[in-house]
């Protein structure tokens, strides 16, 4: 017998490795070499001639079905209103293979508490924490496919704010924001354009009914607070400041008039103290801001403000309480920092700053 080298007598076409051929003729080809017709052998020794028409169509076929509608592997926080988790609707998944078509999937879901389900939760509810999602399938020569997600819920929920300082002005300035839930104390950065600002997604701790917040500008209002409702799977919330509080004692009165006497000046940030309008200065449209709410007080959840506005202190106390740089408000020099001090300044307005205080550093706004 002629030795042929077997080099060349069988072809195959388009085996690439995951990819489908499903029903094609020609994937192998037999080729005569010398004028002998090729021949398969099987493990058993025996050989069988064969031709390229004889084969038939042939299926080369790598690749398993593919996986669609699964939601992304993400991290969200329990739905409003919720204590337990977050709701995502089941989705309608598909699994097509290239050569059969539709396939059947296979889900199993590893809850958070270890506990297994091989379909979507009840309710679409994602309990806090880690759950992680597989989805397989097959094709009908056995190539799978399997997908994997996370689905991490925090023990939070997410409030969306909407800031509205009092006033009306123009200028731009970033507020340090408290935001107060319960126990829960957050100060956050809000760029504000003018008088309104915004802050999406606040994490404050998950409760099942609308938690009452409560919201203040650090260096610049007083505190509001309200119930925030729902809208969707978040709660929201409004607050219109009341500005004239420079120093976060809740009330705004003759110490906060005294910081603005302190502060007035030039060549301020936009946020400084006593600079309600975010200007470059302190002047008199800031007292402008603490005029209007002389005497109010921070509100609270539930109850009333417990310390009073100061009317009037001796200069002698202020400075045995560690204020003495305040002194500088008793205009009119009697002792007293009083509204007598605030009609003085309406009147002849405050004498120039010493050189002393012009050496200050620019006076900026407490980060919290
Ligand atoms: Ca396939
Ligand atoms: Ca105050
Ligand atoms: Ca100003
Ligand atoms: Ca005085």
């Amino acid at each position: 017998m002629r030795r042929i080298p077997k080099s060349g007598l069988v072809r195959f076409q388009g085996g690439r490795s995951g990819g489908e051929a499903c029903s094609q003729a020609g994937i192998v080809s037999f080729t005569t070499i010398g004028g002998l017709a090729s021949s398969l052998g099987t493990a058993a020794g025996q050989s069988t001639s064969v031709t390229g028409a004889a084969l038939g169509a042939l299926r080369v076929d790598g690749a398993g079905p593919t996986i669609e509608g699964l939601p992304a592997t993400q991290t969200l926080s329990c739905d409003a209103g919720s204590i337990v988790g977050a709701v995502i609707a089941a989705p309608t998944l598909t699994a097509i293979d290239g050569c059969d078509g539709a396939r059947s999937i296979s889900l199993l879901i590893d809850l958070p508490d270890g506990s297994m389900l091989t379909a979507w939760p009840v309710g679409g509810l994602f309990p806090i924490g880690v759950t992680e999602i597989t989805a397989t399938s097959t094709d009908a020569l056995g190539n799978g496919t399997v997908v994997n997600r996370d689905i991490t819920v925090l023990d939070q929920q997410l409030l969306d704010l909407g800031i509205s300082l009092g006033g009306s002005f123009a200028g731009a300035s970033t507020r340090s924001i408290r935001v107060t839930v319960g126990d829960d104390v957050q100060v956050v950065q809000v760029a504000c354009t003018g008088i309104n600002g915004t802050l999406d997604s606040v994490a404050i701790p998950a409760s099942v009914q609308a938690p009452c917040v409560i919201v203040k500008d650090v260096a610049h209002s007083l505190a509001e607070a309200g119930l925030v409702t729902q809208d969707g799977t978040r709660w929201t919330a409004d607050a219109a400041l009341r500005q004239g509080d420079s120093n976060d004692d809740g009330k705004v009165d003759i110490l906060d008039f005294a910081l603005f006497v302190s502060a007035r000046g030039s060549t301020v940030d936009a946020a400084a103290v006593s600079n309600f309008n975010a200007d470059s200065t302190v002047s008199n449209a800031d007292l402008a801001f603490i005029s209007l709410h002389f005497f109010q007080v921070s509100e609270t959840c539930g109850g009333l403000w417990h310390d009073p506005p100061t009317e009037r202190i001796k200069v002698k106390d202020l400075r045995r309480a560690g204020m003495g740089h305040l002194a500088v408000g008793d205009l009119n020099g009697d002792g007293w920092l009083d509204q007598q001090d605030v009609v003085h300044f309406m009147q002849f307005g405050a004498p120039a700053p010493t050189v002393q205080e012009l050496s200050r550093p620019v006076v900026t706004a407490p980060p919290g």
